[in-house]
């Protein structure tokens, strides 16, 4: 059967890249295939929400780049709350440049991704030699790359062919690229006649998650988990401001539950309807 009607467990033995292969053991071992994106500008405010959420997730997303306090102590504490609640890291880097030039954001400046990354994204508007230059610096680490295939926001221009070509470029790095953020499953979209592609397995990771309203007033659009995962096919639910942005740590919590909840059952449904 397609992947996406194969469980976690069954797909993490088929994959090699051990970004990937963690993370679908991860999603199996807890029951979970929710990441929570923690979007605050301040350190304490981020280490305080991954606490709290972090039982409930297989995967924290961060954008490093906002945090206003910023030192490498934070690193240390992200990665002892990954070893603490059992996830894995995603750093929403979004890369965009030439080869070298990512290379070097990849590896080096205040932050060093790829140092304690597991898994970064990359949009495949400058071709092929993006995910070279990453691949550079993240293979050797055991790390995982993403391709943004489609985006979340109204008016975005990842449609079409450009998707095509995102999942092409994907299919000729397959021990980097583990997968897109995407909005539905890409199975097989691109390919040339004849071409095998029956056994690919590329995750899908999802924004524009929640449950309580349709979109932001900044071109957000909002879906819930069961479209996500039992209509679209999608592997993990991506959440920010639907669970940290709800106040008391009690909801925060709360609402790390729910959405945890809500993407389980709707894997369920899709493995075993
Ligand atoms: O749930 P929200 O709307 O508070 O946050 C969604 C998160 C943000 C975005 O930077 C990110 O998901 N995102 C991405 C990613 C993950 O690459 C792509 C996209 O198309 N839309 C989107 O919202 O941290």
């Amino acid at each position: 059967p397609s992947a996406h009607l194969q469980t976690y467990a069954q797909r993490a033995e088929k994959h090699a890249n051990p970004a990937a292969k963690a993370l679908l053991e991860t999603i199996e071992r807890k029951s979970s295939n929710l990441c929570v994106s923690v979007d605050v500008t301040k350190k304490a405010d981020f280490l305080r929400i991954i606490d709290i959420v972090g039982p409930y997730v297989c995967l924290v997303k961060t954008h490093v780049d906002i945090i206003e306090d910023f030192d490498s102590s934070l690193i240390d504490r992200l990665k002892e709350l990954s070893a603490k609640h059992d996830f894995l890291i995603f750093e929403d880097r979004k890369f965009a440049d030439i080869g070298n030039t990512v290379a070097l954001q990849y590896s080096s400046g205040v932050h060093k991704i790829a140092s304690w990354s597991h898994i970064t994204n990359a949009h495949p508007v400058p071709g092929p030699g993006i995910v070279t230059g990453l691949a550079s610096v993240g293979t050797p680490l055991g790390r995982g790359l993403l391709l943004l295939a489609e985006m979340s926001t109204k008016g975005n221009l990842a449609t079409g062919t450009y998707t095509a070509d995102a999942v092409r470029m994907a299919r000729a790095h397959r021990d980097f690229v583990i997968g897109f953020i995407a909005m539905h499953r890409m199975d097989g979209i691109g390919a040339q006649a004849g071409e095998a592609v029956e056994d690919e397995d590329f995750l899908i990771l999802t924004p524009g998650v929640g449950l309580d309203v349709k979109g932001d007033s900044m071109g957000q659009q909002y879906r819930t988990p069961r479209e996500v995962v039992l209509e679209s096919g999608c592997d993990v639910i991506i959440v920010g401001r639907g669970i940290y942005g709800k106040g008391s740590d009690a909801e925060v919590r709360e609402q790390a539950e729910r959405y945890r909840r809500e993407g389980w059952v709707a894997y369920e449904g899709r493995v075993s309807p």
